[in-house]
């Protein structure tokens, strides 16, 4: 590959380079940020700057970026079999070995897994087979979905449909038919005069009250993550997930808990399911999988669902070329060593995750930190310019992106979803790291208090 300075690797993406969730004419003219590479939990770029990689990548990264034994895994598997498929009466050593320690780390009821090659074509692959399980059962009328207003679930059709992103709806002719939005638990934004605990319980009525005004005979499943990430790492009130899994269990509609950024110990359990109390039929699963090394997603397939399938089932009319890629199986076996190995999960439920939870809710006290929440290790800031008031700032402002480049300038990648700033730091993030990240953190918020200050934003 060249070697180019900045200047010149900015000059060809801005000529060759769609990028994804992008304005990219804005991005041209700003000039883009070009990585260059990573070890741990730093990233470098073309100037030399050494940045605190606070989102894992993209939340993936979850074992720490430049990890020798899954790039040597992923090396010895390209030169042992390359590529094969798993489609027609064949299998891999890779595929099946994984298949197996998978059942091992999800809970009880999942013994059987579907691969996929990201997170979207996981919830499309579940769009599709959900509903031939309740034709399975007899029940072809059970065909509707419920997704969740600012759920995101990606960036293929049936997933962007079923996420609740009004900007991913307005293009491209979304949502597709079948699909009905339910309200999500965010207490700060929504929650009114209500106790958050109060609130959480409303939204889990307000959910089941949906689900019966449409008739349970009718809804197939519903998607949800344990805690949205995307939408701004908004963490349920308590009530809200054993009041509506237990409603969604009455009424027989499937769960499926999308632990594509809650998955492989992100929440300080190995599903953010086993953290909510949630018993889901489906698990999606991508980006912790492999830690992002080389991509891959996988369904997990309940028991019950299973069990229907091979009793009753025809061959299922899907798959992807890289289901179950070698490579990538050998990548998501090394990270699974890894988490295991170092005991990662036990270490952010035990260790690293009370430690930055501490550090991060003090933040609580600043003063345009409305609420500072972080569950195992994955939280987020809400911005407001009055706490008790619970207030917004003018959308013109664009205080989270302010706050995010304060950050990026700072040695520090913490994302801005609207006027929320989230982080997801890899799990193996030393105390040291964490003190540094506070410290970066305390820092950015001073320096955008300042800002609006000067903006006549907060008094
Ligand atoms: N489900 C969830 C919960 C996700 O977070 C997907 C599915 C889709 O996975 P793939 O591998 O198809 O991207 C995701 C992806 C963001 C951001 O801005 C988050 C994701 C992807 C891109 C941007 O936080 N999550």
């Amino acid at each position: 590959m060249n070697k180019h300075d900045t200047r010149t690797w900015q000059t060809i993406d801005a000529q060759h380079h769609l990028h994804p969730f992008t304005n990219t004419r804005e991005l041209n003219e700003r000039g883009v940020r070009v990585i260059e590479s990573a070890k741990g939990v730093y990233l470098r770029d073309s100037e030399g700057n050494r940045i605190l990689d606070g989102m894992s990548g993209l939340w993936c990264v979850a074992v720490g970026h430049g990890r020798n034994e899954i790039a040597d895994a992923v090396a010895k598997q390209l030169r042992d079999l390359t590529f094969y498929n798993t489609f027609f009466n064949t299998t891999h050593p890779p595929v099946v070995e994984l298949s197996r320690r998978l059942a091992e780390v999800t809970p009880a009821q999942f013994n059987r897994f579907f691969f996929t090659g990201s997170g979207s074509e996981s919830n499309d692959t579940i769009f599709r087979l959900a509903r031939y399980y309740w034709e399975l059962e007899g029940k072809p009328e059970k065909q509707i979905y419920i997704g969740r207003h600012n759920g995101y679930h990606g960036s293929t059709v049936a997933a962007a449909s079923i996420g609740g992103f009004g900007s991913m709806h307005r293009q491209g002719g979304m949502p597709i038919p079948g699909i009905v939005h339910a309200p999500q638990p965010f207490w700060w934004g929504e929650g009114g005069e209500m106790d958050p605990l109060d609130f959480g319980r409303h939204v889990a009525r307000e959910t089941l009250k949906l689900i019966d005004q449409i008739g349970a005979h009718k809804v197939a499943a519903m998607f949800a993550e344990p805690i949205q990430g995307a939408g701004g790492v908004i963490i349920p009130p308590a009530t809200y997930w054993p009041e509506l899994s237990a409603g969604l269990k009455e009424r027989d509609v499937l769960l499926v808990s999308d632990e594509v950024i809650c998955g492989f110990g992100r929440t300080g359990e190995w599903f953010g399911c086993e953290l909510m109390g949630s018993q889901p039929d489906f698990l999606t699963m991508a980006k912790g999988i492999t830690s992002g090394y080389v991509p891959m997603g996988a369904v997990a397939v309940s028991d019950r669902i299973a069990a229907a399938l091979l009793e009753k089932g025809d061959e299922f009319a899907h798959g992807y070329t890289y289901s179950g890629h070698p490579a990538a199986c050998a990548a998501a076996l090394a990270t699974l060593d890894i988490l295991q190995g170092e005991k990662l999960v036990e270490r952010v439920r035990d260790d690293i995750g009370p430690y930055l939870q501490s550090r991060w809710r003090a933040l609580n006290d600043h003063p345009l930190v409305g609420d500072a929440n972080m569950v195992g290790l994955i939280g987020s800031l809400q911005l407001t310019p009055d706490k008790a008031a619970r207030a917004s700032f003018p959308g013109e402002a664009n205080i989270g992106l302010i706050a995010r480049d304060f950050s990026f300038q700072n040695g520090l990648v913490m994302r801005a979803v609207g006027q929320r700033m989230v982080i997801a730091p890899p799990l193996t993030l030393s105390h040291a790291e964490a003190d540094e990240l506070i410290s970066t953190v305390v820092k950015v918020l001073d320096l955008t208090h300042a800002h609006a200050r000067r903006q006549g934003l907060v008094n």
